[in-house]
Parts: structure tokens; C-alpha cells; sequence
């Protein structure tokens, strides 16, 4: 069995973490675990009891879901995959973690790594997410808004991959943005090829706070890599893939991720250690 990729949110006095399940034999579903100190988690007996998929689009799978908290309201927003069609960002809601409600088959076709704000930009919900529609690559982290959770639009492109970085061949974004007193701080995730293979690694950008298609500072340097080997061997090798950070009361950050598609890791840090990663610059890449 592998368990991977999790959304992960304080919910009441406890951590709350939706995590993609699969094995061999059966498509990834998603399955809930709770926990009191947000390190040991219980797995809930059954799957998430998922709505049944929208009459316009018939999902097969769903995974990477991302928690946002708006008000009192849950919002999942998720890879909603239809093996012959492809993948849409599928949206789902709950208040209890325990009946969840479809909202939308928030995307048109080719898009995932869909990250909801946790509050509206000017009047509109925001979100990030991955389109495929890119004629070069299916790279690029974007943004688009919506009235309604519905219908989205004015998308815009927010950052690319770089060359010469670790992130020179795609990028999308990862954990739910966190307001701070500099911009949205964003944890995204990005690839570079190898003879071996694809490294997915974590970095960090800090958006403009009412236009998050401005980068106002991007790090050079990841800041969450493969290294273990529960990161580096697996169903996927040389995987860490977040969708969800948790900010203490004391500003320690938690985030949880995937390592190689296989287990769950968790790393702590301080939210001022992330921002200033935002701002670091590496004398040693070539420009
Ligand atoms: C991405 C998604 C993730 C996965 C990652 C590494 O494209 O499919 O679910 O963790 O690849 O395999």
C-alpha cells in the first residue's frame, strides 16, 4: 500500500490530514487519519465517502487534495482524473470532515495542483494552479479567479521554471499560500531531469499580497529535497510533494509531504525561516 501527498489543516482540537492511498491493484482513493499533537495520526477505518462524480465529468481518480479553510467552510480542491479524457481540478466542500459536498469540476481539461487562497483578492476567490495548456512544456504555476467557485478566468501566468536551477523543468504549486507581513509566501514544488530520472523538490516564493501573479522574491535554493531513503527509493524515487503547511500559534511550520509517492514525511521549520529563504540568493548559480 502506498500513502502519499497529503492536505493537512487544524481542524477543532485536531490535525486533520487526507492523504492519496493506492496499490497495485486499486486506483489511488483518498483516506482521512487524525491526530492530537500533529505527528502521531490514526487512519479512519474506511475511505472518505467522495460525492459522486458531477455528470459532466466522470472521475476514475482523485488525488493531491489541499485543504483551505474560508469562515467555517472546508475546501478541497483536488486532481480529478478521467483516464480517457485526462485531469481537471476538482473542487469539494465540508464542515465536518464528514459529509463533503462537490462544489465544482472547478477546471477545464489539463490543469491540476489547484490551491485555493485562504481568503478572497479583491472580491474574488483565488487560486493557483498547473495548465497543461503551455505550448512548450506543462510547466508553469498560474492564477486564476472566480465569483463563485464556478467560473474562472483573468488567469495569469505567475512564475516558470529556470534554467539552471533546480526547478529548470516544472513547477506547480504546493501548499496552500500563507499570509505574512511581506506577500502570500508560497511552498511550491519543481522538477529537474537526470539520467535517472525526474527530482522533485521544494522551494519558495513570496507573491504580491493583492496581485499574486507579482512575484515580489523567489529563492534560488530548494528548501525541502530527497535525501532520506524513504525520499529517495520508492513507488516514485526522489519525490518530496507537498499540499499542505501548518503555521503554530508560535510560527513553527509544519509541512507535511509525500516521499517517493510511497510514505508521509514531516518537516519542521519557522515561518521566518521560510520567508527569508524567499529573499536568498545563490552566489554559485550561473545567471
Ligand atoms: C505528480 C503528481 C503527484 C506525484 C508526483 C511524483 O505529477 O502525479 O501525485 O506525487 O507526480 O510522482
Amino acid at each position: 500500500m502506498y500513502v502519499f501527498n497529503p492536505g493537512a489543516i487544524k481542524y477543532g482540537d485536531e490535525y486533520i490530514m487526507m492523504m492519496d492511498v493506492g496499490t497495485l491493484a486499486q486506483p489511488i482513493v483518498l483516506w482521512m487519519a487524525r491526530s492530537k499533537d500533529g505527528v502521531h495520526f490514526t487512519p479512519d477505518p474506511v475511505p472518505v465517502k467522495w460525492p459522486d462524480s458531477d455528470p459532466i465529468h466522470y472521475e476514475d481518480c482523485v488525488y493531491d487534495p489541499r485543504i483551505t479553510q474560508i469562515g467555517d467552510e472546508y475546501y478541497i480542491l483536488y486532481a480529478s482524473s478521467n483516464a480517457s479524457i485526462g485531469v481537471r481540478i476538482g473542487i469539494v466542500k465540508t464542515l465536518d470532515f464528514k459529509i463533503f459536498e462537490r462544489v465544482s469540476v472547478g477546471s477545464e481539461l489539463g490543469n491540476r495542483n489547484g490551491v485555493l487562497f485562504p481568503e478572497k483578492i479583491n472580491g474574488l476567490y483565488c487560486r493557483l494552479d498547473r495548465p497543461f495548456g503551455n505550448p512548450r512544456e506543462p510547466s508553469d504555476i498560474w492564477v486564476s479567479y472566480s465569483p463563485d467557485l464556478v467560473y474562472w478566468g483573468r488567469s495569469q501566468q505567475v512564475m516558470s521554471p529556470r534554467t539552471a536551477h533546480w526547478d529548470n523543468h516544472k513547477i506547480g504549486a504546493g501548499a496552500v499560500p500563507i499570509r505574512t507581513e511581506k506577500g502570500w509566501l508560497i511552498i511550491y514544488h519543481g522538477t529537474t531531469t537526470t539520467g535517472s530520472g525526474i527530482i522533485y523538490r521544494l522551494g519558495v516564493a513570496m507573491l504580491d499580497i493583492n496581485d499574486p501573479s507579482k512575484v515580489i522574491s523567489r529563492g534560488d535554493d530548494a528548501v525541502l529535497w530527497p535525501e532520506h531513503p524513504y525520499e529517495l527509493s520508492g513507488r516514485v524515487d526522489n519525490v518530496v510533494f507537498t499540499c499542505n503547511a501548518i503555521v503554530e500559534p508560535d510560527e513553527s511550520v509544519k509541512i507535511y509531504y509525500g516521499a517517493a509517492d510511497t510514505c508521509i514525511g514531516l518537516a519542521e521549520t519557522r515561518l521566518s525561516d521560510l520567508v527569508d529563504a524567499c529573499y536568498h540568493q545563490n552566489a554559485y548559480i550561473l545567471r
